[in-house]
């Protein structure tokens, strides 16, 4: 790879709290919803369930080490709420000082923490209480944002409200794949918009809370671009239309201009989402922000019309009857377009990156900085005498941090790139055997193997730099 990337740029490595902790019921933790949700039989790949995670809340002091080791600027990580309030209502001290010491170990290091509110794992109590479907959660989500910046703020300076809120609120009440695995529109548009508004009062809360202390916060959307299978079907466009509006605009638009977009209003009309929507409400979920977070792996070929007889299956779970995450859009389709696919049956298209980077910066002139939060790969990866020659994971990233670099040269105001994932880890439904980390964790021993992606980005990263470690990766060699 040739690329070159701004000496400022921010290079980190992500992970969320209920795939790589473990330590489920430790110091209090309380059940989140992916707690109670794995346990249901069949609810996750192999009856895997977060429990264990990958014990990165034993093991943080070395992963740390292996972060500082491969030159990271800064770790991605999440809070789970679970674990600082765990009935919901009451702060958990003992959850807190996890984090405590994660962060100072991190200072340490010289690594910037960056820090996700809710990636995904509501504490139980409050979903037997009507969970994202009920106002009430979002104002409790503002105070569990207030007893983490009281306990953090000091130190944590990038703050990050939701990952995905179309995966909780879409995947989660409409396709069921995710917790809390119901299949109801109705509930799901209500789970969008109380996120959107939990998004809006955490804004707020951390703005006033840190006072004249410099705070960033921002929020992470997973977009994806809509490509419509055949351009000149006009089934095809339509779909495209429905599949940007839901995945992309739904989100997009209320966080950055304070409004639902009219065609997805119109689709969606007789499922009740303005019902939710109170005075007021717009101009709180538009609070200003200071980064969008940007997590991409690969882009939507999309149909309107039924797979053509003998057409190869994809793989996506999305394909299944009856398992649409797409209100008002269940008839959508996903066409292969023959490119090739990761371990997940995601096609590889790296310039999608590329295109949607530029395509943000063009359609909202407005917008803040970019990062990248996730962008990444699963396969199959094999251990062999103590390394993993994963040459399709650094065929991936060399190709993605490429397409990044194109984008800024043609005027995308990206900021900083985080691989998904530093870990393998629980990969929700599809449990531990998919494996995206750039280090392979043995589930048997828990030991960490960096792969030979972790060594090409701590590379890249060394690159990157002008302050002196160009060229050499902080790692130990090994004998390729
Ligand atoms: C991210 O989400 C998550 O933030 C992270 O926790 C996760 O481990 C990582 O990606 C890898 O999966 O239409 O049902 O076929 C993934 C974003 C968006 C990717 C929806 C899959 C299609 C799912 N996902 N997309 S489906």
């Amino acid at each position: 790879m040739s690329a070159t990337f701004p000496t400022s740029f921010l290079w980190g490595a992500a992970t969320a709290a209920a795939q790589v902790e473990g330590a489920a019921t430790e110091d209090g933790k309380g059940d989140s919803i992916w707690d109670a949700f794995a346990r249901e039989p069949g609810a996750v790949a192999g009856g895997d369930t977060p429990a264990e995670g990958v014990d990165h809340y034993h093991r943080s002091a070395e992963d740390v080490a292996l972060m500082r080791a491969l030159g990271l600027g800064s770790y991605r990580f999440s809070t789970s709420w679970a674990r600082v309030v765990p009935d919901g209502r009451r702060v958990n001290p003992a959850g807190l000082d996890f984090y405590s010491r994660l962060v100072d170990q991190l200072l340490e290091a010289e690594i910037l923490p960056w820090l996700t509110l809710y990636h995904w794992d509501l504490p139980q109590a409050l979903q037997e209480q009507g969970g994202w479907t009920d106002r009430e959660t979002a104002l409790r989500f503002a105070d569990y944002a207030e007893a983490v910046h009281d306990r953090l703020g000091d130190r944590v300076q990038h703050w990050t409200t939701f990952n995905e809120p179309l995966c909780s609120a879409l995947i989660g009440h409409v396709g069921g794949e995710h917790a809390p695995g119901w299949t109801d529109p109705v509930a799901g548009l209500a789970a969008v918009h109380h996120q959107h508004l939990a998004h809006g009062l955490a804004v707020r809360r951390l703005r006033e809370l840190a006072g004249e202390r410099a705070i960033s916060v921002g929020i992470t959307l997973n977009l994806t671009n809509a490509v419509p299978h055949d351009p000149d079907d006009p089934a095809d466009l339509d779909a495209a239309r429905r599949l940007d509006g839901l995945w992309n605009r739904l989100f997009l638009e209320p966080v950055l201009l304070g409004r639902y977009p009219e065609d997805v209003l119109a689709d969606v009309e007789h499922l009740g989402l303005t019902d939710h929507v109170r005075p007021g409400d717009l101009e709180t979920v538009a609070a200003p922000i200071d980064f969008l977070g940007v997590n991409h792996y690969h882009d939507d070929n999309v149909s309107g019309r039924p797979p053509a007889p003998g057409e190869p299956p994809s793989l996506r779970p999305t394909d299944r009857p009856g398992r649409s995450p797409f209100p008002g859009s269940e008839h959508l389709t996903f066409p292969s377009r023959g490119l090739p696919r990761t371990a997940m049956g995601w096609e590889v298209n790296p310039d999608g990156l590329r295109e949607l980077l530029v395509r943000l910066g063009r359609e909202y002139p407005g917008a803040p900085p970019l990062y990248v939060t996730e962008n990444g790969s699963a396969w199959d990866d094999v251990v062999e005498d103590g390394a993993v020659h994963d040459t399709e994971r650094v065929a991936y990233l060399h190709a993605h941090l490429d397409a990044v670099a194109q984008a800024i040269t043609e005027g995308a105001d990206v900021r900083g790139y985080f691989v998904w994932s530093l870990l393998d880890n629980f990969e929700w439904a599809w449990g531990y055997d998919k494996r995206f980390g750039i280090v392979h964790v043995d589930r048997a021993t828990m030991a960490r193997t960096p792969k030979d992606s972790a060594l090409a980005y701590a590379a890249v990263i060394a690159a990157a730099r002008a302050d002196g470690t160009a060229g050499a990766p902080r790692v130990p060699e090994r004998d390729a």
